[in-house]
C-alpha cells in the first residue's frame, strides 16, 4: 500500500514570525512620545479594536501616549457603545494638528483608499490592515498587510499575544468583537488564524458586556432607514438592489447589504446611499468566485474609488454638481450604476420585480 508522506505544518520561509513582526515593528515605534493611530472613515468595530489593541502596545512597551483619529462619524449605535465601553476619545482627522505627532499608523485600510480621508501623500510609519494591498501602503515604513485575514483584530493580536502583553478584559471583549463582525461570526472571509485568535480570546472577553454591545439601543431613524431599504429593495434575478437615500453617515449602507443578501434565491446584493456630496456603494455576495472587490472597482470607475474582499466589497463616488439625491441627474447615475452592477453578476437581463408587494 502506498504511504502518502506524513504532512508537516511547515512555516513558509517568506512568513515572518509574530516575533520578528513584532520587533520591527518595536523598531519604528522607537524612541517615540506621540503616536497617532488612523483609522477608516465611519470607523467599524474591527477598526476600534485593532486601533485600541496597537495603543496598548504603544503605551505598555514604549509609553507612547496615542491618538485615535477618523475621517466621517461614528455613526451605528454599536460602535457608539463599544468605543464608550473602552474609554476612547477617537478624534476626527480635521480637528488635529497632524504635524503635532511624531508617528502616523493606519489600521484597518490603506492610505488612498476610498473610506480614508487622510492625505495619501502624508508619510506613515505604520500600516497594518486585511485589505488588498494598495500601491500608497509600500512607502511606509513599516506594512503588515494580510489579505486573507477576515480582519484586522486577530493581526493585532498576535502583536499582542508575541508582546506577552496580559489582554484585559475590555480590549479582548473589543478584539473579538472586531473579528466576530468582520467575519460573521467566523462565517465569512476568516481564516484559521481568524478563529485561532478568536478561541484564544474569548475566555478573557465578556460576553454579556459584548451582548450589551451588540443590542445597543437603536435610534428611531434606524428604522425609518430600514423600511426605506425594504421599500426600495428590486430583485433582478439572483441581484437585488435598493437605494437608501441621503444619510448621514453610511455605515446603514452596509448592514442593509448584509441584510438583503439574506433574501432567499439572492446570490447578490448592492446597496447605495448619498452622505456628504459622495455615493456610497455595498456590495456583498455568496459568488466569491466572481469576487466582489473586482465588481466594486468596476463600479466606481475612473471617478471614484472601489475594492474589497471576495464577499464584500464597497465603491465610493464623487457626486457632481446636480447630482443631489431625488434629482434627475442621480437618478441617471444610479441606473447607469445598477445596468452595470447587473451585467457584471449575470443578472442583466433579467425581469425587475419589487422585494415586497406594495
Ligand atoms: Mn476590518
Amino acid at each position: 500500500m502506498a504511504r502518502t508522506a506524513p504532512r508537516r505544518k511547515e512555516r513558509n520561509s517568506r512568513t515572518p514570525r509574530p516575533a520578528d513582526r513584532l520587533a520591527k515593528l518595536n523598531t519604528v515605534l522607537d524612541g517615540a512620545r506621540t503616536l497617532l493611530v488612523v483609522m477608516q472613515n465611519n470607523p467599524d468595530p474591527d477598526a476600534i479594536a485593532a486601533a485600541a489593541g496597537l495603543r496598548e502596545i504603544a503605551n505598555e512597551l514604549h509609553g507612547i501616549s496615542c491618538s485615535l483619529a477618523h475621517g466621517g462619524a461614528i455613526g451605528r449605535a454599536e460602535n457608539i457603545a463599544l468605543v464608550k465601553y473602552l474609554g476612547l476619545n477617537p478624534r476626527s482627522l480635521n480637528d488635529l494638528d497632524l504635524d503635532r505627532f511624531e508617528r502616523m499608523a493606519m489600521v484597518d485600510a490603506q492610505p488612498g483608499a476610498g473610506n480614508v480621508s487622510l492625505d495619501p501623500g502624508r508619510p506613515l510609519d505604520i500600516v497594518i490592515d486585511h485589505h488588498p494591498i494598495r500601491r500608497e501602503t509600500r512607502s511606509a515604513r513599516f506594512t503588515d498587510v494580510r489579505s486573507r485575514y477576515g480582519a484586522t483584530s486577530t493581526i493585532v493580536y498576535q502583536y499582542l499575544e508575541a508582546a506577552g502583553l496580559e489582554i484585559e478584559v475590555p480590549l479582548a471583549t473589543a478584539l473579538v468583537y472586531g473579528i466576530r463582525s468582520d467575519t460573521q461570526d467566523l462565517g465569512r472571509e476568516s481564516t484559521r488564524a481568524d478563529v485561532e485568535a478568536f478561541l484564544a480570546l474569548y475566555p478573557h472577553a465578556n460576553p454579556r458586556v459584548l451582548g450589551r454591545i451588540v443590542a445597543a439601543p437603536l435610534p428611531r431613524e434606524y428604522f425609518g432607514q430600514l423600511r426605506t431599504v425594504i421599500d426600495n429593495a428590486t430583485i433582478h434575478g439572483e441581484a437585488i438592489v435598493s437605494h437608501l437615500g441621503s444619510l448621514p453617515s453610511p455605515e446603514m449602507i452596509a448592514e442593509s447589504a448584509d441584510l438583503l443578501l439574506r433574501v432567499e434565491g439572492i446570490a447578490w446584493s448592492l446597496c447605495s446611499g448619498v452622505v456628504d456630496g459622495w455615493l456610497h456603494l455595498s456590495l456583498r455576495t455568496s459568488r466569491r468566485e466572481l469576487h466582489a472587490g473586482a465588481v466594486a472597482r468596476r463600479l466606481a470607475g475612473r471617478r471614484g474609488h472601489g475594492g474589497g474582499h471576495q464577499a464584500l466589497a464597497a465603491a465610493q463616488i464623487p457626486l457632481r454638481n446636480g447630482e443631489r439625491e431625488g434629482s434627475p441627474a442621480l437618478g441617471r447615475l444610479l441606473e447607469t450604476l445598477v445596468t452595470r452592477f447587473l451585467r457584471a453578476t449575470g443578472n442583466g437581463t433579467a425581469p425587475a420585480e419589487p422585494l415586497c408587494s406594495r
